[in-house]
C-alpha cells in the first residue's frame, strides 16, 4: 500500500496539466482504478484482515484525492499567472510618446487670467460670436452714425435678398457678453468675458480673429480707485513681478466715462523686455467707469449702481509674458511652433487657488 501511495503521489506531482492529472486520477481512484481493484479484493479476506485493510484503503483514497485537488489548484493558479503575464499592459503609458499635443499659449493665458480674476471674486461668462448690431454697438453707446462703427472694421453677415433688417455682425469685442451678463443677473455683478473677437485687419500686429478678455465690477460704490487696485493686483499676479507700476492715461471710449488707457513700466535693455523697471511704458489695456447709458442698456439703474470695466488682448499679453515675437504665427497651426511655445497638459496656470 505504501508503494501505491508513493507511486501516485509522485505521478500527481509530475502531472504537467489538468488533462494529465485527470488521467492519473482515473488510474488511481476511478471506478476501474487501482484502488477500486484493491477494494474488490477485500471480499476474499478474513474479517480481521478486512478490518485493517478497508480503512487503510479508504484513507489512501482520501489522501490521493486531496493531493489531486491541491495539484489542480496549483495548476490553475499557474495558468492564471501565465495568462496575466501574457495579457499585461500598462494603461498609464501615453498613447503616443513622440507626437504629444500641447496647450496653445492663448488657452494657457486664458486659464491664467481666469484663475487670477476668480481669486478676486469674478465669475466667467461666454456668449455668441455672431451678434446683433444692438448688442455689439447700440447697447455700448455706439449709435449708427458713430465713427467707432466704421473704425472697428466690422465683418457683417449677409442677409437674404429683400431682408431690410440690420445685418448680424461678428462681434468686434466681448462687451456684448457683458451686456448679456447684466441682463441675466442684474447688479451687483463681477464678471470677466474671455473669447474670440473679429475685425477686418491684417498686418504684423493684427489678425482678423484675435482674443480678448473684458471685465466689469458693478456695485453701489465702485470707483476708479477700485479699478486701479484690481488691475495692479492682476498685473502683479499675471506677470509675476512684485514692483509693478501702472500709468493711467486719459483716453476716450464710447462705453466708459471717464476712460483711461493703462501702461505698464518697462525697460528694453539688451533687447529684452523687463516689466516693473526702466523708463519706458507699454500699453496693455483700456478701462474706465461704465457709461450710464451702457448700464441702462443692460437693465441696471445708473442712479443706484456704478462700476468699472476694462479690456485687454489675450494674444498680446501672451506675447509679452512668454516672449513670443510674431502674432500671426499664433494662428498658423505650425506644429513646430506649437511644440516650442505650447504648454504641457500638466503645467498648471501660474496662480491657481490650489
Ligand atoms: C475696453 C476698454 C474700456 C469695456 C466696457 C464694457 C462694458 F460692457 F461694461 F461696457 N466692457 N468692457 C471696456 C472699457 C473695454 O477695452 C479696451
Amino acid at each position: 500500500m505504501d508503494d501505491l501511495r508513493d507511486k501516485y503521489l509522485t505521478r500527481i506531482a509530475d502531472a504537467g496539466d489538468e488533462a494529465a492529472l485527470e488521467a492519473v486520477r482515473l488510474e488511481a481512484v476511478g471506478k476501474k482504478g487501482e484502488v477500486a481493484l484493491k477494494m474488490r479484493e477485500l471480499g476474499r479476506m478474513t474479517p480481521e484482515e478486512r478490518q485493517q485493510v478497508g480503512p487503510a484503503l479508504n484513507a489512501l483514497k482520501d489522501e490521493i484525492n486531496s493531493a489531486i485537488a491541491a495539484r489542480k489548484a496549483g495548476l490553475e493558479d499557474a495558468a492564471l499567472d501565465e495568462r496575466l503575464r501574457g495579457e499585461w499592459l500598462d494603461v498609464t503609458l501615453p498613447a503616443r510618446t513622440r507626437r504629444r499635443g500641447s496647450i496653445h499659449p492663448v488657452s494657457q493665458v486664458t486659464e491664467e487670467v481666469t484663475a487670477i480674476f476668480a481669486d478676486m471674486g469674478f465669475s466667467v461668462a461666454e456668449g455668441p460670436q455672431i451678434e446683433t448690431d444692438w448688442y455689439n454697438f447700440d447697447a455700448l453707446n455706439i449709435p449708427g452714425h458713430h465713427p467707432a462703427r466704421a473704425e472697428m472694421d466690422t465683418f457683417y453677415m449677409a442677409r437674404a435678398e429683400g431682408d431690410d433688417r440690420p445685418p448680424h455682425v461678428l462681434r468686434t469685442h466681448t462687451s456684448p457678453v457683458q451686456i448679456r451678463a447684466m441682463e441675466a443677473t442684474g447688479a451687483p455683478l463681477r464678471v470677466i468675458c474671455p473669447g474670440r473677437v473679429y475685425r477686418a485687419d491684417y498686418d504684423q500686429t493684427h489678425t482678423p480673429m484675435f482674443h480678448q478678455v473684458e471685465g466689469m465690477a458693478i456695485d453701489r460704490d465702485i470707483s476708479m480707485a477700485n479699478l486701479k487696485w484690481c488691475l495692479e493686483e492682476f498685473c502683479r499676479a499675471f506677470f509675476e513681478v512684485d514692483d509693478i507700476a501702472l500709468r493711467f492715461r486719459a483716453s476716450h471710449f464710447p462705453f466708459t466715462e471717464p476712460s483711461a488707457e493703462v501702461d505698464i513700466r518697462c525697460s528694453w535693455e539688451g533687447g529684452t523686455l523687463k516689466l516693473g523697471e526702466g523708463d519706458d511704458w507699454l500699453e496693455i489695456l483700456g478701462s474706465g467707469m461704465v457709461h450710464p447709458k451702457v448700464l441702462a442698456a443692460g437693465g441696471i439703474d445708473p442712479d443706484v449702481w456704478q462700476g468699472f470695466a476694462f479690456g485687454m488682448g489675450i494674444d498680446r499679453i501672451a506675447m509679452l509674458k512668454y516672449g513670443i515675437p510674431d502674432l500671426r504665427a499664433f494662428f498658423d497651426s505650425d506644429l513646430r511652433w506649437l511644440r516650442h511655445y505650447g504648454f504641457g497638459a500638466l503645467q498648471a496656470p501660474t496662480r491657481h487657488a490650489g
